[in-house]
């Protein structure tokens, strides 16, 4: 099946948001005197919030009530973070990928586990590029449960056998596998090593070429 959409992750995908995301957990971890590491951060790639709140809590028991709390303050964290940014902080080649991919007809889609999406895009000024933007706000399982992709597909219309994920977290690739998506992988193997082809980013790559590869 020839691929006639791309479905972007949005968080380590086109910008670096989750050096900014370790900062806000790390920052509620410290207030609660939680040890929390760059380590410890990688695991919450590409999974939702309360999962990441999971994550850091260790197994602490704490109320829904204070759970609730400690998002919306981790979230505020991050949110004052996002401010500062700027269309410097697409990863490099992003925007060229993104600009090809509209020259040459191919559909592109985010797809992001973030309540956040829209503010980040917005930040980048990329939010025109888009078909269809599916986030975490949606009314769906957050990855690795395929339903964000799955509505990405109807959002552009493009089957799923003919859309590409392409991911930076291993519950996004397992998210696009359980979709029936073939997917890229950036970033090391042991993280993303399950998709089809891996590259460690999008730069010095073009669209063409990953079309090459999987047509
Ligand atoms: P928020 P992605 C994910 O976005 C991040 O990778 C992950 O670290 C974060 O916990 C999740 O979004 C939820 O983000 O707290 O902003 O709703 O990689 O799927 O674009
Ligand atoms: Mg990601």
């Amino acid at each position: 099946m020839r691929i006639k959409a791309f479905l972007f992750d949005l968080d380590g995908v086109l910008t670096d948001t989750s050096e900014l995301h370790f900062l806000g957990w790390k920052r509620l971890a410290e207030e609660e005197g939680i040890n929390f590491t760059r380590e410890d951060n990688e695991a919450l790639r590409g999974v939702s919030r309360r999962e990441s709140l999971n994550l850091l809590l260790k197994g602490r028991q704490v109320t829904e009530e204070q759970a609730l709390e400690m998002m919306e303050r981790k979230n505020g964290y991050y949110i004052e973070l996002v401010g500062q940014m700027t269309p410097a902080d697409l990863l490099p080649g992003a925007l060229k990928m993104l600009d090809e991919n509209r020259r040459i007809g191919i559909k592109q889609a985010i797809v992001s586990s973030s309540k956040n999406a829209w503010l980040v895009l917005d930040r980048l000024q990329i939010g025109d590029m888009f078909d269809a933007v599916i986030d975490g706000n949606a009314p769906a399982r957050s990855k690795p449960y395929p339903d964000l992709f799955l509505l990405a597909s109807k959002a552009v219309g493009v089957p799923v056998k003919e859309c590409l994920v392409v991911e930076d977290a291993e519950a996004g690739v397992q998210a696009a596998h359980a979709a029936g998506m073939r997917a890229l992988g950036l970033g090391p193997v042991d993280r993303v090593g399950a998709a089809e082809l891996v590259y460690d980013s999008l730069q010095r790559h073009t669209a063409q070429e990953i079309l090459n590869f999987f047509n």
